[in-house]
């Protein structure tokens, strides 16, 4: 296609290789690329969508062994949509850009890190074992950080906002997200304004999800999943924007006199998920202090 062309939408639904298109999205609520057939190879498109009422710059969708290389996708990143293991499977290098910033999509992997210095366009986690994902600023995906069937791994210290789900655990377990600012996840429904959680749980249970800032219009979906929400007392649980109570009281069951930054009673997800030790303030890293050569200890926290 002409790199001049515009109002195009390219949807695959054959074995099919896109590549190279420039691809120009007028349409509202649509994918500026959508798959949803195995064994497309989409490589060097650049994709523009009008960044206002989709967050989807290029969708795979319900398929799987797609090979993804060299694509930009200027406004609005990826959207991986399933819901079995070989919904996830693709090939999807670093080579893709999100706004300028590599995609990270790991299939298979274990014991690997994520770390600031690497700052991701995307991140999804598939199938894997004991990663680390910390320090990213994600913005402008369908989902901010995926995983699926991923277990044993660590999502901290993030910014994820601007998509239309922050954080999405899709049969992943016994991972820690924890200190991780989840903010503004929003989608435009094709009705009008349609709101997405901040973090979506789906078959995830025994997560530990503590001391992160959620600040979303619809904070938390839970389906078929059990979580754990705080690290206990004192070091407590996540900042609620939408949750405000009293703070008179302190101690395990809160029936002490005196606050401690800790409202007095849990902050109830559902029947099955509680955040017993909401925090009054967003909690904020404590400075590490050197001891010696080659060690370091973390000062105590003080909750406020
Ligand atoms: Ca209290």
């Amino acid at each position: 296609m002409h790199a001049q062309a515009k109002a195009y939408q390219a949807c695959v639904r054959a074995r099919n290789v896109i590549s190279g298109n420039d691809i120009h999205i007028e349409r509202y609520f649509s994918a500026g690329i959508t798959v949803d057939s195995p064994h497309n190879t989409i490589s060097e498109n650049i994709v523009e969508t009008n960044g206002i009422d989709t967050r989807e710059g290029i969708t795979l969708s319900g398929c799987s062994n797609n090979t993804l290389t060299g694509n930009q996708m200027l406004q609005e990143g990826l959207n991986l949509e399933g819901s079995t293991l070989v919904h996830f499977t693709h090939s999807i290098d670093t080579s893709n850009l999100v706004r300028g910033k590599p995609v990270y999509y790991l299939v298979d992997q274990t014991n690997v890190v994520i770390g600031p210095s690497l700052q991701a366009g995307f991140v999804g986690l598939i199938n894997c074992t004991n990663i680390t994902v910390e320090g990213q600023t994600l913005t402008h995906n369908e989902k901010g950080i995926l995983l699926a069937y991923t277990n044993n791994s660590r999502i901290a210290n993030n910014t994820v906002r601007f998509n239309s789900f922050g954080l999405v655990l899709h049969c992943s377990s016994n991972n820690t997200v924890f200190g991780n600012n989840v903010t503004h996840s929003f989608a435009r429904a094709h009705n009008g304004w349609g709101w997405k959680p901040g973090i979506e749980l789906r078959f995830s249970s025994h997560n530990h999800i503590y001391h992160n800032i959620l600040n979303n219009d619809w904070q938390v979906y839970s389906y078929n999943s059990a979580n754990v929400w705080d690290a206990g007392y004192p070091l407590g649980g996540n900042y609620w924007s939408d949750y405000s109570d009293v703070d008179v009281c302190h101690g395990e069951d809160q029936d002490v006199p005196g606050s401690d930054g800790i409202w007095d009673h849990p902050n109830i997800i559902d029947e099955v998920n509680l955040d017993r030790y909401p925090l009054v303030n967003p909690w904020t890293p404590t400075p590490q202090i050197t001891v010696g050569v080659g060690g370091s200890v973390r000062r105590p926290l003080t909750v406020k």
